[in-house]
């Protein structure tokens, strides 16, 4: 077991490969065949890819907001081929690669960020939780779900995703109380990006670092390299097979940084220097993975091509959420109540004079 070497008081990272793609850790570099490793880099690329695209679309002003991932690809691909068909995937924002491992389409997730309410509607996704902006909220619903795992004594886990921002959040430490307590089946992870928008995780909390939070709930916790591939991989195989076997929850800290900007809104040169992101892009989890397969002597087709080749599912999916049919303002205020309160009676009234008048000034 991994997390007995490593004590996160210690302030140890769990490493296999280093930033040139060789392999520093062999006892615990995984046993997985080549055409795994090459699609597991090809899918890291596809996500980076669509990542991409999408902040583009979104300057295009044909999506209102985007969080892109760029940077964390390596943690999403590793958790989404570990995570089982009948797991529970509990999002916060900064996953669509996870989410779309787990069935969620990328046209889903553009419509989301198209402020279309079918975009939480997962129709080929199983066990996958809507998208939670509320930060920390995500990880009450997972505890929720493993209780009822575990009362129900079902083969199942829950991976609820959570930033280092939201370490500081109630709901954080509560759910992993919880959890603890009742040892449910939860895999926890923290993507440590470095920062919550413009507030550096040195800000965030006075700890040693994320991981050793779980000690303080009595569950195993590691700090793991989130641009490593590979120990992100086993690192989620370890944690699944132990909270599997009814041990009880476990937190992952995948430590990582968040290359691009908190959202679209967003411009992280008014708060972070240049020489901090070329020291970070050493890191960079598909360069890594990259080299180490190159060393091995494992055919892979160039960035290029599996760029070509990828961009216009891309566009297809953007399309049909671009087409998709607008949504009926209904849908935005009737699913929550029964008997729609007095206040949100007004505000669909008002909603609806605003429409009107747009209407009216064509
Ligand atoms: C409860 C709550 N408070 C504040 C916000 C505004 N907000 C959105 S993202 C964010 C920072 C999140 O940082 P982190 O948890 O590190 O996740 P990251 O964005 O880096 O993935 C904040 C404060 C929110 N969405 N919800
Ligand atoms: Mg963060």
């Amino acid at each position: 077991m991994i997390f007995k070497g490593f004590n996160p008081l210690d302030d140890k990272i769990f490493r296999i490969i280093d930033n040139k793609g060789k392999v520093i850790n062999k006892t615990f570099l995984p046993e997985l065949d080549d055409e795994i490793i090459v699609k597991a880099y090809k899918t890291m690329l596809e996500a980076r890819v669509a990542d991409e695209m999408a902040v583009s679309y979104q300057r295009q002003g044909r999506m209102y907001t985007y969080p892109p991932i760029l940077g964390q690809e390596a943690i999403q691909i590793a958790a989404g081929m570990i995570i089982r068909e009948n797991d529970w995937l509990a999002p916060a924002f900064r996953e669509a690669a996870v989410m779309q491992a787990k069935g969620v389409s990328l046209k889903e997730i553009f419509l989301y960020y198209m402020g279309n309410e079918e975009g939480s509607n997962f129709s080929k996704a199983h066990h996958v939780l809507p998208i939670s902006v509320p930060i920390g909220s995500q990880f009450l619903y997972a505890t929720g779900i493993g209780y009822s795992i575990k009362y129900q004594q079902k083969d199942e886990v829950v991976y609820p995703f959570i930033g280092d921002g939201g370490t500081s959040e109630g709901d954080f430490n509560e759910a992993l109380n919880f959890a603890g307590v009742w040892k449910i089946p939860v895999v926890f992870t923290i993507q440590n990006n470095q920062y919550a928008i413009s507030v550096p995780v040195q800000k965030q909390t006075n700890a040693v670092n994320l991981a050793s939070k779980a000690l303080a709930f009595g569950i195993p916790g590691i700090k793991v390299d989130g641009n490593d591939f590979f120990a992100m991989y086993v690192a989620y195989k370890q944690a699944s097979e132990y909270t599997r076997a009814g041990n009880g929850p476990v937190l992952i800290e995948a430590y990582t940084y968040r290359k691009g900007a908190h959202t679209t809104s967003d411009d992280p040169t008014k708060y972070r220097t240049k020489e901090e992101e070329q020291e970070w892009a050493k890191t960079d989890p598909l360069k890594r993975l990259r080299l180490y397969i190159e060393q091995k002597g494992i055919a892979l087709e160039s960035d290029d091509a599996i760029i070509a080749a990828y961009k216009p599912e891309v566009d297809k999916q953007f399309m049909e959420a671009e087409n998709f049919k607008p949504y009926q303002l209904d849908d935005v205020f009737k699913h929550m109540y029964v008997d729609m309160p007095e206040d949100l009676k007004k505000q669909k009234a008002d909603y609806e004079q605003f429409l009107s008048w747009k209407e009216k000034r064509k």
